[in-house]
């Protein structure tokens, strides 16, 4: 089935060329979609093929409604089974598991403690129930490739080092559990990741990706929502990043914000290191968005400090990371109470972010990408009875790529849906003169 998809998937991309480029070839995308091995029900596969190292995202939620220690077991015997059919040995190094209800992490994490032995990668355990019902679901991203170095650091660290470039993940962080109120668990936990970044090395100055799941985060604390707070926290802390060392514009990483149902808050992100020259980072707006950083302050006192995307140009290849994005248009929400039209424009939103258009706008000429060639979202919905029109709607225009759909609440009450993603592509290299990162 899978093979069938990919071959329509590429069909669509041949198709959708403008009629001044039918003579040329389409380039060939570096997101496909392999078969998985027979049997394994419920997981969605895509691999990147990035030269000399290649990625693989994967998105499983259980068959079986059995107990929880039965549903991660599935999910373990097919995540051997997924990998031991890949063409090479893969290592998983970044995981996040959705969890339905908090109590059930520790005998979860007891199955994929058995199941990686010493090899268990940075994991998240995020406390939003998968919308089909299960009692968890598994996004998982593996590495491949005989040049990658992969360095465990402790609990919340892991570095990947391929070709000159260090990617460091840093995850399942969490507040000390006394402190109250969303301000100083959002201080303390970002002092923690501070401190995971420097087991690789690394200063937050060279954060690219951060998520933040935060308990009730449409509800009230010090006299504003505890999402307000999480900004307030987040502005004081930031202030003194110097994000916008290599340009002019502040380049806040990427970032999701997002509810969850318990354990109030969990941080994890992505940094880059590296002192190639034939590299760029670039923070992209959408030209159709405020900018989240300039909201209006009836949004937030202190305005929320990320970028819409980030894009990695490194040698011929780009990544673009896609922030939360939801049906938000300046800075007002579109379509209040109706998921069909919110999920619409927001990958109407994401589409525009990610365009050449955009990036040629931005000054990068020769860079963007399409919503084909993104390798994995997520979609956070308000209500899990939405699960159905909104899933069609991103499979028609993602295709059957690697998703998650897990129920939380999306910072602002009106909105029902939000939906971040990864993208990869081809660029042209950036000139050689740049410091690094
Ligand atoms: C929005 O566009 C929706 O606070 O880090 C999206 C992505 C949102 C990231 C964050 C919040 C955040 O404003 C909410």
């Amino acid at each position: 089935m899978c093979a069938s998809l990919l071959s329509e998937r590429r069909r669509e991309a041949i198709s959708t060329l403008k009629p001044r480029r039918k003579r040329r070839l389409p380039r060939a995308r570096l997101v496909t979609l392999p078969a998985l091995p027979a049997g394994v029900e419920g997981a969605v596969l895509s691999r990147v093929d990035l030269g000399k190292v290649s990625r693989a995202a994967l998105a499983f939620v259980p068959a079986g409604r059995g107990a929880l220690a039965e549903q991660a077991r599935e999910i373990s015997a097919g995540l051997k089974a997924i990998l031991a059919h890949e063409p090479g040995p893969m290592t998983v190094t970044v995981q996040t598991v959705f969890l339905r209800d908090a109590a059930d992490q520790a005998e979860c994490e007891a199955v994929f403690r058995a199941h990686y032995g010493d090899q268990m990668p940075v994991t998240n355990f995020v406390i939003q129930p998968p919308c089909c019902g299960a009692a968890l679901a598994l996004e998982a991203w593996a590495v491949a490739g005989d040049a990658v170095r992969i360095e465990r650091l402790g609990p919340h660290t892991l570095a990947v080092t391929c070709d000159g470039v260090r990617w460091v993940y840093c995850g399942g962080i969490s507040p000390a559990p006394a402190l109250e109120g969303a301000y100083a668990q959002t201080l303390d936990a970002l002092a923690r990741t501070t401190e995971a970044l420097r087991l690789a090395g690394c200063s937050f100055r060279q954060a690219v990706r951060t998520w933040f799941y935060l308990e009730g985060i449409t509800e009230p604390q010090a006299g504003a929502w505890r999402y307000q707070e999480l900004n307030r926290a987040r502005s004081d802390f930031y202030r003194d990043i110097p994000f916008a060392d290599q340009r002019p514009q502040a380049h806040y990483p990427a970032s999701t914000g997002i509810g969850m149902s318990a354990a109030n808050l969990l941080v994890s992100c992505v940094a880059l290191e590296t002192r190639r020259a034939d590299v760029r980072l670039l923070s992209l707006e959408n030209p159709k968005q405020t900018p989240a950083y300039a909201y209006h302050r009836r949004f937030s006192g202190a305005s929320p400090k990320f970028s819409r995307a980030m894009a990695l140009l490194l040698g011929g290849y780009l990544t673009t990371w896609i922030s939360g994005t939801a049906s938000i248009v300046g800075s007002e929400s579109a379509y209040p109470g109706d998921i069909e039209k919110q999920t619409q424009q927001t990958i109407d939103n994401i589409e525009r972010l990610i365009s050449r258009d955009n990036f040629a706008a931005h000054g990068v000429a020769g860079a963007g990408a399409g919503l084909e060639d993104v390798a994995k979202i997520r979609v956070y919905l308000k209500r899990p009875e939405h699960l159905a029109q909104c899933r069609a709607i991103c499979t028609r225009r993602f295709g059957s790529i690697p998703a998650i759909y897990a129920v939380a609440d999306v910072c602002r009450p009106e909105l029902l849906v939000e939906i971040e993603g990864i993208a990869f592509s081809r660029c042209s290299p950036p000139e050689a003169s740049g410091p690094g990162i």
